[in-house]
């Protein structure tokens, strides 16, 4: 017998949609029974590349601590912002993304109409207490026909989620441990980001919040 990783089916039959919009899903704790398998995934990934708070363009460091695997990791530099194959930390390719991270995602994709996502990328965020995201697109894609995929882990968080226009006022959802939100389509470029994280523990994951972003770089 051997051990592929698959998400459970059995589970697959019962899941819990928060569709916020169209194109805006979380599948509520679509990933909870594999929170142990992704857990190993990000370890193993993060002992061949370290989390670390990467420059922005304009001096200062991301909040969220970051790493990647898959053939492309998003990074961020004096330069700007943009997919590279080698870690710059370590000038080597980046870790192979685990079969569990595209699986997961194929599947919580495939479940909102996604069929065939291929994710490329996967960053890994890592948020402490007091530390947010604010409010950004992600467009350094080549197809924005392709969804994105999110994993969150460990400590709730409030996510916002707004327009197409920085200024369009977010409406917030709470991400809990095992949730996976899926967006694309004529959302795929809306503003989003979290609000900064509270101070808590959480059984499993610990004082932090992990999230996977699972993407098609290329
Ligand atoms: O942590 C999250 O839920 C969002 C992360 C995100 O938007 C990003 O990494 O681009
Ligand atoms: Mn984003």
């Amino acid at each position: 017998m051997h051990n592929k990783p698959q998400a459970d089916k059995n589970f697959m039959k019962n899941i819990v949609l928060d569709k916020f919009s169209n194109h805006s899903i979380i599948l509520r704790g679509f990933a909870v029974n594999l929170d142990d398998q992704l857990l190993v995934g990000i370890n193993n990934v993060a002992g061949k590349s370290n989390f670390r708070h990467m420059k922005t363009p304009n001096g200062s460091f991301m909040s969220a601590a970051m790493t990647n695997c898959g053939e492309y990791g998003w990074i961020s530099d004096k330069s700007g912002y943009r997919y590279e194959k080698i870690d710059p930390q370590n000038n080597k390719p980046w870790p192979h993304m685990p079969l569990i991270f595209k699986t997961l995602a194929r599947d919580a994709a495939d479940i909102v109409g996604y069929t065939n996502f291929e994710s490329d990328a996967c960053l890994i965020n890592r948020y402490s207490p007091k530390t947010s995201m604010s409010l950004h697109q992600d467009k350094d894609e080549r197809d924005f026909s392709q969804p994105i995929v999110s994993v969150s882990l460990g400590l709730t968080v409030m996510f916002m989620f707004g327009g197409l226009t920085r200024n369009e006022k977010p409406i917030t959802k709470e991400l809990y441990h095992g949730d996976v939100l899926v967006w694309g389509g004529p959302d795929r470029l809306r503003f989003h980001g979290v609000r900064p994280l509270k101070k808590a523990r959480h059984p499993l994951v610990g004082a932090v919040r992990l999230n996977l972003t699972l993407r098609r770089a290329n």
